[in-house]
């Protein structure tokens, strides 16, 4: 299904004056709002194709129905987000959920809709019918040669579809581990992953990316050979400049610092980008800013320091990334939610008075380091998010426009109530 251009005026000027007032009152208090638009209307997040149907738990899955049934039917979906929100301009695909049979047709069908492909997704945690070895016992740090070798062609055939899809990063997540003590020789797992992921490396294009994902837990419970970022960062150092460290929000045990994981990342050159989600116990993939906000604005408020000080372009100098999955939400509400509270985050961090900010640390003015950090913080910026999807021909209210053209029903008839998308 498509949005008709005329749905978003219409609702656009229904809500135009209410937003005038809203935006006029908050641009007052912001020094360069247009500034502040300019790079929000840039700052675009990719939306990983596993999204876009309701999420499986290992217990059970409960489609919501009107599941996007192919990867065009993905592709569309990503499309009415991208429609609603002008934000989410581009789709990372995940092999061998989503193959590209024919590449040409597919980057067409997704240009129509403004798209193009983020990163590609390798798969070495599933086993799938037509491969001759299995993953049970890990794929890159397996004791037997004749898996890792099948796992390292995989990679190497998804970075081939990546090429024809002009996507230029490959995302390398591993389940990779071992279940109790003693299974498995841990210098030994890490030492094999290394070489593994180096004949990967040398058939990466030149402009291309390895983003090396790490995990400390699930499916394994008592080592991930790719734990943290310390192992990430060790393979990517020693890997070389194509290879960078990818920080999945929800792959920290409770309490970790991430805002300086990322610091120091973004200092070393090493931080590739990001699989935004949240959690409130580990890796639960929940909507992005539904349980710690203030940890994603504090993540923002380093990378603006960071990549200002480093002149590097806020929007495309990383890859920003939702990963998430659920099993409640409908998939389309939920992205859309994800997007603004990333782009909430983002906002406020450009709010923040970086100055003031340097000069209340070199005074050691703890109390005025935490006022400045607040005020920015607790701004409702909103309104200004509202005012760049309106100059960029979005919705000022794009989960409200969904809910009301009733698209999902419109999804459901098209597709089926029982229709179930590809992934976990
Ligand atoms: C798994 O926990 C990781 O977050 C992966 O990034 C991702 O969810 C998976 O690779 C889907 O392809
Ligand atoms: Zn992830
Ligand atoms: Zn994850």
């Amino acid at each position: 299904m498509e949005l008709g251009k005329h749905l978003i005026e219409e609702h656009n000027q229904s809500l135009l004056n209410t937003h005038k007032r809203k935006f006029d009152f908050v641009a007052e208090g912001v020094s360069d709002v247009e500034g502040v638009i300019k790079k929000l209307i840039d700052f675009q997040i990719a939306i990983p194709s596993w999204a876009l149907g309701t999420g499986g738990t290992r217990f059970g899955r409960f489609s919501g129905g009107g599941e996007p049934r192919s990867l065009e039917e993905k592709i569309a979906d990503v499309g009415l987000i991208h429609a609603l929100n002008k934000s989410s301009n581009s789709i990372s695909l995940h092999i061998p959920w989503d193959i590209p049979e024919n590449a040409t047709e597919i980057k067409a069908y997704a240009s129509h809709f403004g798209l193009h492909f983020d990163a590609v997704n390798s798969n070495t945690f599933q086993d799938q019918p037509s491969q001759a070895h299995s993953y049970k016992y890990g794929s890159l740090h397996h004791v037997d040669k004749a898996v890792r070798q099948q796992a390292i062609e995989h990679n190497i055939e998804v970075i081939k579809y990546g090429a024809e899809l002009d996507s230029k990063a490959l995302s390398v997540w591993l389940s990779d581990g071992s279940n109790f003590p003693g299974q498995l020789n841990m210098r030994g797992a890490f030492e094999r992953t290394l070489d593994s992921l180096q004949h990967i490396y040398e058939a990466l294009p030149n402009d291309w990316k390895v983003w090396v994902e790490y995990k400390p837990y699930e499916p394994n419970f008592y080592s991930t050979t790719i734990g943290d970022w310390g192992q990430s960062y060790l393979l990517s150092s020693k890997l070389g400049e194509k290879a960078q460290t990818l920080v999945d929000l929800g792959h920290h045990l409770g309490s970790t610092n991430i805002e300086q994981i990322v610091s120091l990342l973004l200092m070393e050159g090493k931080l590739a980008g990001f699989h935004f989600n949240d959690s409130k116990y580990g890796d639960d993939d929940l909507t992005v800013g539904s349980i710690n906000p203030y940890q994603l604005f504090l993540i923002f408020n380093e990378l603006v320091e960071g990549m200002d000080a480093r002149g590097m372009n806020h929007a495309t100098a990383i890859g920003w990334m939702i990963d998430a999955s659920h099993n409640v939400k409908d998939p389309i509400e939920d992205l859309l939610q994800s997007v603004e509270a990333i782009k909430i985050a983002y906002a406020q961090a450009l709010l923040v008075d970086q100055p003031a900010l340097v000069q209340a640390q070199q005074d050691n003015d703890v109390v005025q380091a935490q006022e400045i950090l607040q005020q920015a913080y607790r701004t409702d910026v909103r309104p200004i998010l509202a005012e760049a999807r309106l100059r960029a021909g979005g919705a000022i209210q794009p989960l409200a426009l969904f809910r009301g053209t009733a698209a999902r029903n419109q999804l459901i008839q098209e597709r089926g109530l029982k229709a179930v998308s590809t992934g976990l």
